[in-house]
């Protein structure tokens, strides 16, 4: 848990090892000519077709399907990483589902999801994921460039960041009640240059099939640069605003977890080293890497920024 004392995060550590799926299941449907369209594979779940395959990548093997699908945070459904798999599926209704987009743009509306992903193809992104407690995962998620469905909604100019809101309905998430001093809903934000930055995401889809509810079924933001905790899951409302938003794990411990929670070594958490990390399903501890390992790519975003102040 993010607001426990670092030595729970070691019972956690050890997950079952899972079977990494065949790659070759990511192709079925590929045919279609829908982008989007769900075809069912053998094990009857849903699997998306047309999905632009290797859009970004990595030579880091992909942690399992098993581990990925049932090790989760997502504390709408409990707070044990066993909790979500055991209580999101079936009781999150993800369809119909829509997004209600609003605040500073000329064009807000609420949107069914699949209509709202529609705006570009789909993509595999294969990204790490860095959770602030100390592990980490590679995860290939299946979905559309966050900007790319931004731009529809015309943002304004008084559009500094966009604050994302997750589903909030206590009888469909037993954790709304059985963490009730929490901050619900949960909320988190980006500044408008990191929510348009190409490796901002949203996915729809993990492994080539529709996203499971303990994963942010059905639409979840992807930041990989930041801590897992700023990808915020099964989003229904997105604002463009001209103040900074406010954000869950903020609101509980300010000085814990900052706005911007760029994943950064040199920087620990008041109660943990953020140097190393655990890749769940390996053994030994490896060194955490600067922005997640995709500085090239988005430093230049806090040029000049005192990212110690900035945390
Ligand atoms: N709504 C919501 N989104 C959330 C969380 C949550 O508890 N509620 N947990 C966050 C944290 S701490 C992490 S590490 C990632 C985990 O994503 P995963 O379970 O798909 O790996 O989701 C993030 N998004
Ligand atoms: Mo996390």
């Amino acid at each position: 848990m993010l607001i426990r004392q670092a030595s729970d995060i070691a019972s956690g550590e050890i997950t079952p090892k899972g079977i990494y799926l065949d790659r070759r299941r990511w192709m079925v449907g590929a045919g279609s000519l829908l982008a989007g369209a769900l075809l069912p594979n053998a094990a009857g779940a849903d699997v998306l077709a047309n999905v632009k395959r290797g859009v970004v990548s990595l030579d880091d093997k992909p942690t399992s399907q098993e581990d990925a699908t049932h090790y989760n945070n997502f504390y709408e459904f409990g707070t044990d990483k066993t909790d979500p798999a055991r209580a999101a599926p079936g009781r999150l209704k993800t369809r119909p589902w829509t997004v209600t987009v609003g605040g500073e743009c000329a064009k807000g509306g609420t949107v069914d999801v699949d209509e709202l992903v529609r705006t570009s193809a789909l993509e595999e992104r294969i990204y790490r994921l860095r959770c602030v407690e100390g592990w980490s995962m590679v995860l290939p998620w299946n979905g559309v460039p966050l900007a790319s469905v931004l731009k529809r909604f015309e943002p304004t100019s008084k559009a500094r960041y966009v604050a994302f809101q997750t589903l909030d309905d206590a009888g469909q998430m037993p954790g709304l009640k059985l963490n009730g001093l929490f901050p619900w809903p949960y909320v988190e934000g980006l500044r408008m240059d990191e929510a348009m930055h190409p490796l901002s995401f949203l996915a729809v889809g993990l492994y080539g099939e529709t996203l499971p509810a303990q994963n942010g079924a059905p639409i979840r933001l992807v930041v990989p640069w930041k801590y897992g905790f700023k990808s915020i899951k099964s989003i229904v409302k997105i604002t463009f605003s001209e103040t900074q938003p406010k954000t869950f794990w903020n609101m509980l411990a300010a000085n814990e977890y900052g706005f911007y929670s760029n994943v950064n070594p040199e920087v620990d958490h008041p109660r943990w080293s953020q140097a190393k990390e655990r890749r769940i399903g390996e053994f030994a501890r490896r060194p955490t890497l600067m922005f997640n390992g995709y500085g090239d790519q988005v430093a230049s975003l806090y040029a000049g920024m005192d990212l110690r102040a900035n945390f």
